[in-house]
């Protein structure tokens, strides 16, 4: 079982795609282990995209992210990691393929309306940035339905 981070950001806020894009993950079978909105400090912001700090669009990204609320999440499931990025779909919402969130939903590349973690080690250091008070543990009944 992994944890991934995923996060609404604001372009997906305001255009009221948070309950959409959470009952895709939930209708999935993934498990919801951290949840919360808040408005991001540039700290957290920079350093949650510190990979992209030398790209030109990083100040936009920064400024972007830090203009409202965002809905952070953390699912946990097998392989969740890769199951959240097939949910979401490539970068640029105009490739994006049908029946994911960003082929669904968006036309553009900066406003792409979610974040999710692309690999374990991104994955723990994401979640400890975000959710530094630490997740939920519980048991999901229907989890005996969801894997065989
Ligand atoms: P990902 O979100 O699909 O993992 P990354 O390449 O890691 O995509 O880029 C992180 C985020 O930076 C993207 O989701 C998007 O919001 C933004 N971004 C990436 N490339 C561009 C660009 O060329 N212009 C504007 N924003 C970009
Ligand atoms: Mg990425």
């Amino acid at each position: 079982m992994e944890t991934t981070y995923v996060m609404v950001k604001p372009d997906g806020v305001q255009r009221g795609l948070i309950g959409e894009i959470i009952g895709r993950f939930e209708r999935k079978g993934l498990k919801l282990v951290g949840l919360k909105s808040v408005v991001p400090s540039k700290e957290t912001a920079e350093s949650h995209y510190a990979v992209h700090s030398e790209r030109p669009f990083y100040p936009g990204l920064i400024e972007f992210v830090t203009s409202g609320p965002v809905v952070c999440m953390a699912w946990n499931g097998k392989d969740a990691i890769a199951v959240a990025r097939t949910l979401i779909g490539a970068t640029n919402g105009r490739e994006a393929a049908p029946g994911t969130i960003r082929g669904d939903f968006g036309m553009d590349m900066g406003f792409n309306m979610i974040h999710g973690s692309d690999a374990a080690e991104t994955a723990e250091f994401e979640l400890g940035l975000w959710f530094p008070e630490g997740l939920m543990d519980w048991e999901q009944t229907i989890t005996s339905w969801v894997y065989e």
